[in-house]
This record gives C-alpha cells, structure tokens and sequence, in this order.
C-alpha cells in the first residue's frame, strides 16, 4: 500500500504554500487536485496579501516576483457622497498592503514545488477520506482512470468551500457558522490603466463598488448586483455605466473602459467550522471558513492556517511534539473570528441590503465618523493590515 506522512488535498494556494514549506522541512506530502494545472492558475481571485501573508511566501522562497511585480499599496480610499477619506495604513499601522494577483501566488508556489521534485496530482476523481479518526487516514481516489489508494499520518483539507474534506467530517462533530448576504459581486477584469493608483471602496445608494488592479495596465473592478443576476445579463457597456455612477463624479469621468477580458459574480457569504480539525483531518483556508471579499480576507486567512499547520506538522514531526496539533483549530480560529468580523462590518457599511433610506443615512453617518475620527481610521487600517501571524 502506497504511504505519505501529509495527504494535501487541493492545489489552491492553501494547499501548495502548505506542501511547499513541508517539503522545506523535510516532511513527504502528496497533493491531489480536482481540476487541471491550467484551470486552476487561471482563476482570478484575491488581490490584496497582508504582510504577514508576504513574509510567509517569502519564508516559502516564493518571494522573488513578488517583490519585483507586487504593487505596495500605503493606503486606500473610502468613496461616498461625492466625497473620499483616505486611509493611510503606513501612517496609522507602519505597515502596507501588498497588490499581487492570487493567479500569480498560485504559478508562482506551483512552478517552486514542481521544480523541487513535489508532487502534484492534478485531475483527480471521485476522492474519499477513510479512517480519519483511527490510527492511520488513508485516501482513496481515481486518477487516469485508475482508482488509488494512499496511506497517511495526516490529510490536510486545503479543497475550498466546495471539497469533500469539510463534507466528510460527521455533522454532530462540527458547529458551522452561516451568514448568506442578499447581493453578489459581479467582478471584470480589463486591460486598462486603473482609474487610481490606490483601491477605491465606494458606497453609493445603488450600491457598492471597488476599483482595485492587477498592475499599472490591468484593472480589476466590482460593483454589488442582485443575488440571482447572471454574467450573460451584465453587457460590458452596462457594467462600466453602472460602475461610473457609483464613484464620485471626478473619479468616473478619469475611468477609462475598455473590452472585459473575465467577467464572474460571486455570493457574499460568511461561514466558520468549529473546530478546524477532526481526528487526522486539518481543514485549511477556504475548506474552512469562507468571508465575503470586501475585505480582502480569504486568501489571507488561508495562509495564516498555513503558518499555524506548518508549525504543527514540523513540531511533531520533528520534535515528536503534538501540543501544536492540539492547538491549531483554537489559534486558527483567533484570526478567523477577527477576520470574520471586520469582513462583516465592512461589507455592512458598504453595502446596500435593504429599501429603507436610514440604512444609508446611517452609512453615511459612520463614514463620517472614519473620516474625522483618526481612532476610528486607525481601527480599520490595523483590521486591514491583519493581525500577526
Ligand atoms: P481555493 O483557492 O478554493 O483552492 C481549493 C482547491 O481545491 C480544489 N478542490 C479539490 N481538489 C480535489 N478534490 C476535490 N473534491 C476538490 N474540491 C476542490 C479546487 O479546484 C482548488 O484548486 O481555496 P484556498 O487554497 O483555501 O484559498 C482561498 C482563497 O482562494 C480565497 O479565500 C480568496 O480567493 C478569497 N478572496 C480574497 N481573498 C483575499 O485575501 N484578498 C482578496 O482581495 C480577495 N478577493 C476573494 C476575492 C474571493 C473572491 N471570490 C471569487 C469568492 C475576490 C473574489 C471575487
Ligand atoms: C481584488 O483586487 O480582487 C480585490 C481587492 C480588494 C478586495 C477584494 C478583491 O477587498
């Protein structure tokens, strides 16, 4: 029978940062992901890492384009009412936010871990978790057809909110947390020059918007839309006039537009499992916990549990410890729940949930709160920085 120490389920960055380093440590790990290499790196996601989340790809050697490429970003600004407060993270916090796309973290830990004889098996089917609370897990998967059978100490469930890893946890063994938002974001991805050279989160009576980017010639922007709406429904043309009507009226009128070259919705929703472990199970990243973006969280706390395992696995691994092992789902879940609600107090302050015009008033009435109140900025620049990990 075929054994690793770590079964690492999913290629997405949770999963690779996590075979990455353990490779580095020394600790045998075989990755299984559902879909091909191609399709995986094309997926446009986050965009905003922490510094902790650079330093942890750094420690990984997954640093160098990072550096070269990432944007470093000192600050962001707030839009409402015609108006824009600048949060400025590097005087409030000493310390930055760095623009780099998820699509790039993901080649570039794919193509070190590679490189560096790791293996990764990409189109895997039809995957089963057996024993997980025995003496040894074993996984159980088709691959080119042939169904395989692998042995290990641990599995690490890095399979995003859609894997099989959470699923295969017993119900009564977890509490899982929901809050489902009654909007999406429509997102488009376009080859032009951003509108701003920082981020821009505007609230406006018809709805959020943000300007982000991927580099100095590819923007990145979303604006709120209805749950159920549906990308064939948003023509290009429709999405950059609602867009423009949502951001101050100097700001639209410097937007330039352009053919999307991607263009997705997502749900808002909030979901935590408690406790991130069961038996030889660790959930990581997504397979875990899920926040709305609105505060560039996900891939963040991805890494964070990242770091946490990291340390768990190479303690026991080396130093026959397990007291790590026992306290990754608590220290894990410290930053989760930070994280869990600034994404909410954000996305509530930003967005436009109901009919009821007290609900902007009160918006407005916060933001000029943030806007006068060096405290109130300060707050949100460390929430947006993150905690230490
Ligand atoms: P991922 O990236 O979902 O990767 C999971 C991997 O597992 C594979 N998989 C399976 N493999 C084998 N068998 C199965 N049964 C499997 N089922 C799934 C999948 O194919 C995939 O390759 O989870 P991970 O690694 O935990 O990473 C999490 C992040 O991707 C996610 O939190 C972020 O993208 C969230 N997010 C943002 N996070 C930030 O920190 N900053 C941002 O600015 C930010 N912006 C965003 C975001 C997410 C967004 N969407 C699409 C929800 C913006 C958006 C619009
Ligand atoms: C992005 O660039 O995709 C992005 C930036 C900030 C967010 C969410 C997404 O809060």
């Amino acid at each position: 029978m075929a054994h690793t120490q770590v079964v690492i389920i999913g290629a997405g960055p949770s999963g690779l940062l996590l075979a990455r380093l353990l490779a580095m440590a020394g600790v045998r790990t075989v990755v299984l992901e559902r879909h091909s290499r191609a399709y995986v790196e094309a997926r446009i996601r986050a965009g905003v890492l922490e510094p902790g989340t650079v330093a942890l790809l750094n420690e990984a050697g997954a640093g160098a384009r990072l550096q070269a490429e990432g944007l470093p970003h000192s600050g962001f600004q707030l839009a409402f009412e015609e108006q824009t407060h600048r949060i400025d993270l590097l005087a409030l916090t000493g310390q930055q936010v760095t623009v780099y796309g998820q699509t790039e973290v993901q080649k570039d830990l794919g193509a070190l871990h590679l490189a560096a004889g790791g293996i990764i098996h990409y189109e895997v089917e039809a995957i089963t978790l057996r024993d997980l609370a025995g003496r040894q897990a074993g996984v159980e998967y088709l691959h080119n057809g042939v169904r395989e059978r692998l042995d290990c100490d641990f599995v690490a469930g890095c399979d995003g909110a859609h894997g099989v890893s959470h699923q295969a946890i017993p119900a009564q063994a977890v509490q899982r947390f929901e809050r489902v938002y009654p909007v999406g974001w429509l997102g488009v991805l376009a080859n032009v020059p951003p509108v701003s050279h920082e981020l821009v989160y505007a609230n406006h009576h018809r709805g959020f918007a943000l300007c982000s980017m991927r580099s100095q010639t590819r923007s990145r922007y979303y604006i709120q839309c209805a749950v159920g709406d549906r990308v064939d429904q948003w023509s290009d043309e429709q999405f950059w006039n609602e867009l423009q009507c949502r951001l101050p009226a100097a700001m639209a009128s410097a937007l330039i537009t352009g053919p999307s070259i991607e263009k997705s919705i997502a749900p808002l929703r909030s979901q935590v499992t408690e406790p991130m472990r069961y038996g030889r199970l660790f959930l990581v990243g997504d397979a875990a916990h899920i926040v709305p973006p609105t505060g560039a969280k996900g891939l963040n706390l991805a890494v964070s549990d990242v770091r946490f395992l990291w340390e768990a696995l190479t303690g026991f691994y080396q130093h026959h410890d397990e007291r790590l092992l026992n306290e990754y789902s608590s220290r894990a879940l410290l930053r989760v729940w930070q994280a869990t609600r600034f994404s909410w107090w954000f996305t509530a302050l930003m967005h436009r949930f109901t009919d009821d015009p007290a609900e902007h008033r009160l918006q407005v009435a916060e933001l000029l709160n943030l806007a006068h109140s060096r405290a109130a900025s300060q707050a949100v620049a460390e929430n947006y920085i993150g905690a230490t990990f």
